[in-house]
């Protein structure tokens, strides 16, 4: 048996990117291995995902504080885990949620779960020195996500114009990720210098694309398309786009929408999905998350039915990582792609569940952060372990989000000429 008995574990507060407190544990195991993670956090979050506990204290950062997650690791799971070996993670999990014992893990905290699960991974990889990505993925694991870069920010991320969430740069014609990321960075950086021609703002949002004050949703779009031709790469072949509306965020009522920067003002779901097939015809659109609010199941079936077999649509919102919810999307057919966030679910092995029955279910799986991040790579190591084939994690700028795009480009030189990167 192997020497990686967990024998220390604790957790302490931190402050994710938006300096916001969060979770981080330390776990340590019996072969003296020390491996930490950080949990993080979400803005445009899903009613139906996994608690994160905050204290709830308004004379601490705003009622913020995660000081009872802490207290839950230190005090309530480290004294359940002790003893157990490191590598045996669904079990360890599987006590975690038996010791929370409520559906959405309202009692001990999905910060506090999630932080051990994640922390116990990497110490088991550590333990048995190979990289987090093989001792997830195993020896197979050797497919680096394309990125999806949000390079304009907008919805609950910015406080600017622009209704819709995120405009990501997809590098879908890239050779290999080290060039995805360098088509996509320098039209990043084209961009700035467009929207600074401009007199716009040039200030990043939550996740490090920018923020201006544009005229609509749809000037984001050609804005971008702009942009990647000054970059010299074609757009569609080169660079393709991806779209998260997160339109939970600005729904009014059931199928009801309220985008009010665009000028269109009030549309009803029928009308938001002409919408979406006007722009997919005219732009090209990969990949569409969250077209519709997460409880317009009739309204995601009707987009998937009219472009379902173009684009990409996925359920971030709508499926929330929980088996429950991307069950049903498969069996409604309302998507034909979820979003994974490891948060969003709350334990390592819940979330290699989604994954795999959205590869079961013929779905594609896109990779995710949040909205607010740490420095943590983990995300990184994780999308190369599930073979997902994309990743979103922000833009080109704010470390945290370039800490997984950096630890992307580590794997793939450690993969050498074995690793391989394509969109389809
Ligand atoms: C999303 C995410 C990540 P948040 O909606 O997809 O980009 O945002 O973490 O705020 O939910
Ligand atoms: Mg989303």
């Amino acid at each position: 048996m192997l020497n990686n008995k967990i024998s220390g574990l604790r957790a302490m507060e931190i402050l994710d990117s938006r300096g916001n407190p969060t979770v981080r544990v330390y776990v340590e195991l019996s072969d003296g291995t020390v491996a930490n993670a950080s949990v993080p956090s979400g803005a445009s979050t899903g009613e139906n995902e996994a608690i994160e506990l905050r204290d709830g204290d308004k004379k601490r950062y705003g009622g913020k504080g995660v000081l009872k997650a802490v207290e839950n690791v230190n005090k309530k799971i480290a004294p359940a885990l002790m003893g157990m070996h490191a590598h045996e993670q669904s079990s360890i999990d599987r006590k975690m949620i038996e010791l929370d014992g409520t559906e959405n893990k309202s009692k001990l905290g999905a910060n506090a779960i999630l932080g051990v699960s994640m922390a116990v991974a990497r110490a088991a990889a550590e333990s048995a020195r190979i990289p987090l990505y093989q001792y997830l993925g195993g020896a197979g694991a050797r497919r680096i996500p394309v990125p999806a870069m949000n390079i304009i920010n907008g919805g609950e991320h910015a406080d600017n114009s622009v209704d819709f969430q995120e405009f990501m740069a997809v590098p879908v014609g890239a050779p290999n990720f080290r060039e995805g990321l360098r088509y996509v960075a320098e039209t990043f950086h084209i961009l700035k210098g467009i929207l600074k021609n401009r007199g716009m703002a040039t200030g990043v949002g939550d996740e490090g694309g920018f923020a201006p004050n544009l005229a609509s949703n749809e000037d984001a779009i050609e804005t971008i398309i702009e942009a990647i031709e000054k970059a010299g790469y074609k757009p569609g072949k080169d660079i393709a786009i991806a779209i998260d509306s997160a339109a939970s965020s600005f729904t009014t009522g059931p199928g009801q929408y309220d985008l009010k920067w665009s000028g269109l003002g009030k549309l009803n779901s029928d009308e938001m999905i002409s919408l979406a097939e006007k722009w997919v015809s005219k732009y090209p659109i990969v990949s569409w998350e969250d077209p519709l609010s997460e409880n317009d199941w009739d309204g995601f079936k009707k987009f998937t039915d009219r472009l379902g077999s173009q684009i990409e649509v996925v359920g971030d919102d709508l499926c929330v990582t929980n088996t429950k919810y991307i069950a049903r999307g498969i069996k409604e057919g309302s998507a034909n792609a979820a979003l994974i966030k490891l948060n969003q679910i709350g334990s390592v092995s819940e979330t290699i569940e989604a994954v795999r029955m959205c590869r079961d279910n013929n779905w594609r799986y896109f990779m995710s952060h949040r909205s607010g991040e740490t420095s943590d790579t983990f995300l990184a190591d994780f999308a190369v372990a599930m073979d997902g084939g994309q990743l979103k994690t922000g833009s080109a700028s704010r470390s945290e989000r370039l800490a997984k795009y950096n630890r992307l480009l580590e794997i793939e030189e450690e993969l050498g000429s074995s690793s391989f990167y394509y969109w389809k």
